[in-house]
């Protein structure tokens, strides 16, 4: 899978080298190309923003620029999308849906956003990762870029994927690990057991129990 990430902070994404994004890069299982859209301003003083029309707060992206930006990794292959609060939230299906998708190109606003008319041009997808304001799409196409990448044969274990939350639209058992016993409480029996068919049955019990209490909304679309 091979991102392209239109942005005007490249270096933001330098975390991304790290942990299991980091090593699925190594492996060429994923590539990530940055392109900072400032390479892209014809203008002396590299202006990438201006003012809006009809007056208001802060800066609008520049049409022109962010164009240009676009046209030195366009495919027509390629899936462009933009991160902004007006797309479609994102959500663990949408991340498995886009994880077969061989080219994204991200596209990172920032300031007040970018000029309508370039959006209506290159956009195929609106993207958001939730209901709040951010400063800019860079996390948001990082958030993106992890959870996208984890469907990715070979970046996990095939275990990972399969056992997760909302695998199976509902959350995670409890994990355990050593010591057996931490501040007076003792590991559930069951998992020491070695009973492995006792295991799933109480995990699958858990699963089910936590989501009632903590997520009473996602037993309404459960998959399995
Ligand atoms: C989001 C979000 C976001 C909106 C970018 C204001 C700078 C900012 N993008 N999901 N301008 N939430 N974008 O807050 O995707």
């Amino acid at each position: 899978m091979k991102f392209d990430i239109l942005t005007l902070f490249p270096e933001m994404f330098e975390s991304l080298t790290k942990s299991i994004i980091g090593r699925a890069m190594e492996k060429e299982l994923i590539s990530i190309n940055l392109v900072n859209i400032r390479d892209f301003s014809k203008d002396k003083h590299k202006k990438v923003d201006d003012t809006p029309y009809g007056g208001g707060a802060g800066m609008v992206m520049k049409p022109d620029v962010v164009y240009d930006a676009y046209k030195s990794v366009k495919d027509k292959k390629a899936k462009v999308i933009y991160l902004t609060p007006q797309g479609k939230t994102l959500n663990q299906e949408i991340v498995e849906q886009l994880s077969k998708e061989e080219h994204l190109i991200l596209l990172c606003g920032h300031y007040e956003g970018i000029d309508e008319r370039v959006l209506e041009e290159i956009v195929d997808e609106e993207i958001s990762i939730g209901d709040y304001v951010l400063t800019g799409g860079e996390l948001p196409a990082m958030v993106l870029i992890d959870s996208v990448s984890r469907f990715i044969e070979g970046v996990l274990s095939e275990e990972s994927t399969k056992e997760e939350s909302f695998s199976n639209g509902l959350l995670e058992y409890p994990q355990y690990t050593r010591p057996e016993v931490f501040m007076d409480k003792k590991v559930p029996d069951v998992l020491i057991s070695g009973h492995h068919e006792n295991i799933k049955k109480w995990r699958q019990e858990k699963s089910i129990e936590i989501t009632k209490k903590k997520r009473p909304d996602l037993l309404k679309n459960i998959k399995n």
